[in-house]
């Protein structure tokens, strides 16, 4: 019998001895159920809540969350105290954590609008405004995901959205985690919707008779949740829009002869606690036999000691150790996380094209950005670092524009107008500018 037949161990990949096509097989992200699949699921769900809306509504969470005492959907705020008691470390650390996010995406608030004189008495402008209603999905599943509900709703808050109305399946009980309430306390929000998977996003895209509609559905969830975003944002008859696809959480690591072994194994491990469809990789640089083997030990050692190890176990299952060619692999494979274990971590930053978010140097685990930093953890996955940036500031407001004239602008200007309009055979736009400027010589 082999004795490392139950080891925990990650696929190794050596970019020397392989081809290509070998490496890319290795990076490809484990398969999801075919769209079609998918949305054949999800779309009588979606058509039944906006047809029918909170009973509908009501009837998917019995059923999917079993929690058939629930007779009302939705909590209005202000949220009773009862639902919010928690330990008074707990509430220091959402404090401590809420603080850093609120100080890291205010910052990214713009000081003025952007203003360009293109031409003398041609004033272009930008400027930002809240999106007024956003619906926060808060996912539910195998972890209570309150620090979630951070990174969605205090860059919501910040931003000045109107009103803030957060989703999450509740427990078969029928209640809610109180950590969720508390923080949907913090950070305003007008109401919690008692509910998750594609009935949370179909009541929030076209509203129900309590729940509130809004205007932009953010937040990560599964692959119902994802497709539900995909289908209401192509309807126009909601009218609503979504920050970013989403598919299962991944980590890439990049080691060199410096790393911590065991530093490197606990952030490839935190990342694969999140669900077996997770993936990690492990890139390493110049590392020998006796490294990695380090590396590989290290995680196997870690993971059996943790709770959720069958979850790691799917999940290492379907993860790679690469030798070699760090920095290009990772560009291609785009990861949601990027930790940087090597020796000046900083100079390797202007090198990272595509990536969710960055953590650099040994001291620098990935939960301390999970959690607390201050930067935001809803992330591009699956290669969509590659088109997407995280959630930010800038996915609460939208940009608007402005032009200001003076007649000597119009003058500048007015000859480069009607010359288009004339090649576009838009005769009412030249007239528009014709009948000013013969004014302005009248
Ligand atoms: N790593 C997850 C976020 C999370 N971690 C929530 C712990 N709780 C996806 O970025
Ligand atoms: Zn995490």
């Amino acid at each position: 019998t082999n004795p490392d037949a139950d080891k925990i161990i990650m696929k190794r990949v050596d970019v020397r001895k392989v081809g290509e096509k070998e490496v890319d097989d290795a990076l490809r992200r484990p398969s999801q159920k075919s769209a079609e699949t998918i949305m054949s699921i999800v779309t009588p769900i979606i058509n039944d809540v906006r047809q029918n809306g909170d009973k509908a509504l009501l009837s998917y969470t019995h059923k999917f969350e079993k929690a058939t005492s629930l007779t009302s959907p939705v909590i209005k705020a202000p949220f009773p105290q009862e639902l919010m008691n928690l330990a008074p470390e707990t509430i220091q650390a959402i404090d401590a954590s809420f603080e850093n996010i609120r100080k890291f995406h205010a910052a990214q608030k713009e000081e003025k609008p952007l203003q360009v004189e293109t031409m003398p008495g041609v004033v272009c402008s930008r400027f930002s405004r809240p999106i007024e209603r956003v619906g926060l999905y808060v996912p539910g599943g195998t972890a209570v995901l309150p620090s979630t509900a951070l990174m969605l709703g205090v860059p919501a808050m910040v931003a000045g959205c109107k009103k803030i109305v957060l989703a999450s399946p509740p427990r078969a009980d029928g209640s809610i985690t109180p950590e969720i309430v508390y923080v949907a306390h913090k950070v305003g929000a007008e109401s919690i919707v008692l509910a998750g998977g594609a009935q949370a996003v179909a009541a929030m895209a076209y509203g129900t008779e309590s729940v509130s509609k809004v205007d932009k559905i953010l937040g990560p969830g599964n692959q119902f949740v994802t497709a539900a975003k995909m289908f209401v944002s192509n309807d126009t008859n909601a009218g609503v829009s979504i920050d970013m696809p989403a598919g299962p959480s991944e980590v890439l690591v990049i080691a060199d002869k410096g790393a911590n072994p065991a530093f490197v194994a606990s952030d490839l491990l935190s990342q694969a606690e999140h669900g077996v469809d997770s993936q990690v990789v492990c890139i390493a640089v110049d590392l020998n036999e006796e490294h990695i083997k380090a590396i590989e030990d290290e995680v196997h050692k870690q993971a059996i000691a943790l709770p959720r190890v069958d979850i790691v176990r799917g999940a290492i299952n379907h993860s790679v150790t690469v030798l070699m060619k760090a920095m290009k692999i990772s560009n291609a494979y785009a990861p949601e996380h990027l930790i940087l274990q090597i020796k000046e971590p900083e100079k390797a930053v202007e090198k990272v094209m595509n990536a969710g978010s960055v953590f650099i140097g040994q001291w620098t685990p990935e939960s301390v950005g999970d959690y607390s930093a201050g930067v935001n953890h809803s992330l591009p996955t699956y290669g969509y670092a590659k088109q997407y940036s995280g959630v930010n500031l800038g996915s609460f407001v939208k940009h608007i524009t402005s032009s200001n004239l003076t007649a000597e602008g119009l003058k500048n200007v007015g000859s480069a107008v009607m010359q288009l309009a004339k090649v576009e055979e838009l005769e009412a736009h030249r007239r528009a500018v014709e009948i000013r400027l013969s004014t302005l010589e009248g």
